[in-house]
């Protein structure tokens, strides 16, 4: 298709020089004019049906809405807005677009949707956005400056607002005052202060006061983001190259943004349920009766656990697709075991193909056959040394490459590898850049995209999730009905639909398990909801006492994965005794138990976009009293949600000695290990402008804990029904005995549930079992009615009862009864529990006390 061909005129003449690993582009395009041009007024301005259009010189801008509440600013200097095309953002939602009423004046040009508008400084050029009420909700502090190739935003930073998500950043939970390059680095060893890491999400979300903004900046280029460290009071971003394609969403409320961006980037798929059990890993387990030791000894010691991951080692030479004859004799039989024992397994694949020409090796011959891999500018093919030796590299940002390199699996899907692991796609290589180089030359072949060549630099940070994109998608055509499962190192905003991801090479230390905190909370205000750390730290041994506290924490995060370096002393559960094992099983146990609540929350971020973990201020944006977002508070940095019921109140450093203060976000809350309500006697009203007790609204608390290697603070929201599973070793056990529902009641009180088989995708086709429940505490307070839902959906309970387990009962209840009839119960420690069958067509449970 000759009319769509444009090789060799834009991106593919981009010369990069390298300054200190970051990659520069030289400016080389003869249709964009050098030097600094920005729009420092407005020329000429015309109206469009969903926006505006702006010129000031060569520089064109289209401010459009895409509904109410989003917005979309394409800009270039070239006089034609850049390409509709993006591997982040949906076709659909590129295409969405709503009627806007215009509002220009000789001053500003202006027009307003039903929830934003939009004001242009003809004379400045300088943007204000507001809510309908007036609000400022976003400023431009200087124009969009174009130099060269590449373009700068400047927005004012309100003093009380602060920055989350940009994917997987260390440091401090807000990025207020921080700095970050955007480009994927194999961080090895990484520390609090190291970045870039390996995922560029430039996506970040704001918050202030209760109202949040979400900003995409759809740039695949080298790119940087500056909130207020160098200039302060200005958000500053810059692309070295690219177009500029920036996605503005409101909330108000934060989880409204991520709703949004959702819809923009599409969300997370459904993964298999057995994602949610315990994965075991190591660099590597050596040989095949290693990996089913492993797996026994996981059994033996009756440590519940869904998967065995298998390193690089499994491989001949390192070679991606082999098999190691020596040590995994029989894979087949070895996968068949693991299965008959109810593990999964995963196995890695990385994305470099060793250079074998003339060899029996067909990753490379296929590969070198459907001109797979990436080039150098003069048209050979680039070489670079990885794992395997001297190494080439598929081009994922073709289809056809895409496609190819999932057809690759066929062998390992059919021996029943479960999941697969993409490493090292930064892509990592061992040269002094530590990837490819900018020169290196990418061809485009995608639907939506002009067909053309472009540069390592454009490509780099999209890059592994097109790798990870082609493995999910390779899955899905061996096995059209099974979930795949994909774990990614590096990724891009976007790369949720494809992989769940991990936090890299992290360490054994405390300040490591610290940090998990905040890099997963920030992972899930970026989209990536199933994401997770090396359990126990990867680089080094964990003292028994780290280990034991990472597992304990671990357990209520997304991936819970343990895994460690080459050369480390053992990190298995068992590592360090029957002591520290019991503490780490019982924690682990607790996770299976808590399955059915895990699921249904993972579903619903199917379609709200909310991730399983969470930070304080998205379920309690109005706590404080200044509505600051509590996580940012030193004191409460170590706590996080899981889903919008629990929080698990870890202290800010978990190596410091004594008691500490956990804060909880209002009254009422149950400790979720005895079921009882967190008594009033041991909590305080936080001091220091909160509001007081007495005050109406919500009153932040402190509980203070006692510190202890053995337990982990958890709390359980006033009004949560929490569904409870009996335990199981492995997600691929049908529980037997009854669900469990633990009322805990207060306000709104209700909860939910999802349930499927775990594996394929019949839930598309009407087989789910989806539950509701309700419950409502009587005025004079001395009854609780407690609706279970019917049934909906087809898919058929495991269980015939359900056991209610009515926390907060501080006396033995007078009457008890299930759908209007007497019913027995059991009271112990304010618990009162009934058992009912469920048929399916919904219970109702009035328990009845004299005084509670
Ligand atoms: O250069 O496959 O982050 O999890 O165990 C090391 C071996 C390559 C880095 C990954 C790590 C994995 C290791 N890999």
């Amino acid at each position: 298709m000759p009319g769509r061909r444009v090789t060799g005129s834009f991106s593919s003449l981009f010369l990069c020089a390298t300054v200190a690993g970051f990659c520069v582009s030289a400016q080389t395009r003869p249709a964009t004019p050098s030097g600094i041009a920005s729009f420092s007024s407005i020329t000429s301005a015309s109206p469009l049906p969903n926006g505006v259009e702006l010129h000031h010189g060569d520089l064109v801008m289209q401010i459009t809405a895409l509904r109410e509440d989003v917005l979309r600013i394409r800009a270039s200097n070239t006089g034609a807005l850049p390409e509709d095309a993006s591997w982040a953002v949906l076709a659909e939602a590129r295409a969405a677009s709503v009627n806007v009423t215009q509002d220009s004046d000789e001053n500003t040009v202006t027009f307003h949707t039903a929830a934003l508008h939009v004001s242009i400084n003809r004379a400045t050029g300088l943007m204000t956005l507001t809510d309908s009420t007036g609000t400022v909700l976003r400023q431009d502090a200087e124009p969009m400056q174009f130099d060269g190739n590449g373009f700068r935003l400047a927005d004012t930073m309100p003093a009380d607002e602060h920055y989350f998500g940009l994917g997987d950043k260390t440091g401090a939970f807000d990025h207020r005052e921080a700095a970050f390059r955007l480009w994927n680095t194999d961080a090895y060893g990484w520390q609090e202060s190291t970045d870039p890491l390996y995922k560029s999400i430039p996506f970040y979300l704001t918050y202030r006061a209760g109202v949040s903004l979400g900003v995409l900046i759809d740039n695949t280029w080298p790119s940087s983001f500056d909130f207020g460290k160098t200039v302060g009071n200005t958000v500053q971003y810059r692309a070295e190259g690219g177009p500029a394609n920036i996605y503005i969403l409101y909330g108000p409320s934060a989880k409204e943004v991520l709703k949004s961006y959702a819809w923009l980037t599409g969300p997370t798929p459904l993964p298999p349920l057995w994602t949610l059990g315990f994965q075991q890993s190591r660099y590597s387990y050596m040989t095949q009766d290693r990996v089913l030791q492993v797996a026994e000894q996981l059994r033996k010691d009756k440590i519940p656990s869904d998967a065995v991951y298998l390193d690089i080692d499994y491989q001949e030479k390192n070679r991606p697709f082999t098999i190691n004859k020596d040590a995994f004799p029989d894979m087949a039989a070895m996968v068949k075991t693991l299965h008959a024992e109810k593990f999964h397994v995963v196995a890695i694949t990385d994305l470099h193909i060793p250079f074998l020409p003339g060899q029996d090796y067909p990753p490379f011959n296929s590969g070198v056959a459907g001109d797979e891999f990436v080039k150098n500018s003069d048209g050979t093919t680039f070489v670079g040394k990885v794992w395997p030796g001297p190494s080439v590299f598929p081009d994922f940002t073709r289809a056809q490459t895409r496609a190819w390199w999932g057809t690759l699996y066929k062998n390992l899907a059919q021996i029943g590898i479960d999941g697969f692991w993409n490493d090292m796609n930064e892509p990592s290589v061992f040269n002094d850049l530590k990837t490819m180089p900018c020169s290196a030359v990418h061809r485009i072949d995608e639907p939506g995209f002009a067909i053309r060549t472009a540069t390592h630099c454009e490509i780099h940070n999209v890059y592994g999730m097109e790798n990870s994109r082609a493995t999910f998608e390779g899955q899905l055509a061996l096995k059209p009905d099974v979930r795949p499962f994909v774990l990614t190192r590096a990724s891009y905003a976007g790369g949720q639909r494809y992989a769940a991801t991990w936090t890299g090479d992290n360490s054994a230390t405390w300040n490591h398990l610290r940090l998990t905190t905040s890099m997963l909370k920030n992972l899930g205000l970026s989209g990536f909801a199933l994401a997770g750390a090396d359990v126990g730290g990867y680089a080094g041994t964990p003292t028994p006492e780290l280990l034991t506290k990472w597992l304990e924490i671990a357990a209520f995060q997304p991936i819970d994965r343990d895994h460690a370096e080459k050369g480390t002393g053992d990190h298995e559960v068992w590592a360090n005794g029957p002591a520290q094992e019991d503490i780490r099983r019982r924690f682990i146990e607790t996770r299976y138990r808590l399955l059915p609540y895990l699921y249904t929350v993972t579903e619903e971020d199917t379609h709200t976009g909310l991730p399983l973990l969470r930070p304080l201020f998205l379920e309690f944006p109005d706590a404080a009293a200044d509505r600051h977002p509590l996580d940012v508070d030193l004191n409460t940095s170590g706590e996080f949600m899981v889903g919008p019921d629990l929080l698990v109140a870890a202290p800010a450093f978990e190596d410091q000695s004594g008691d500490y203060e956990a804060t909880l976000p209002s009254r009422g809350w149950y400790d979720f290990w005895t079921g009882r309500q967190v008594a009033e006697g041991l909590e305080k009203v936080q001091a220091g402008g909160l509001q007081p007790e007495s005050a109406l609204g919500p009153v932040l608390l402190a509980v203070r804990v006692h510190r202890d290697l053995s337990t982990l603070p958890v709390f359980v929201r006033p009004g949560t029904i929490l569904p409870i599973e009996p335990l199981v070793q492995s997600t691929e056990e049908q529980p037997s005995g009854p669900l469990t529902l633990r009322v805990f009641p207060g306000p709104n009180c209700g909860g939910h549930l999802y349930q499927d088989d775990g594996t394929s995708f019949a839930y598309k086709r009407g087989e789910f079992l989806q539950m509701a429940f309700s419950c409502q505490t009587s005025e004079n307070q001395t009854g609780i009615t407690i609706h279970i839902g019917k049934h909906a959906g087809s898919y058929p309970a495991w269980w015939n009862e359900i056991a209610v387990q009515v926390n907060g009962l501080s006396t033995r209840p007078s009457s008890v009864t299930v759908n209007g009839k007497p019913a027995n119960f059991t009271y112990a420690d304010t618990s009162a529990t009934i058992v009912a069958k469920d048929s399916g067509d919904g219970i109702d449970v009035v328990v009845e006390s004299t005084a509670h």
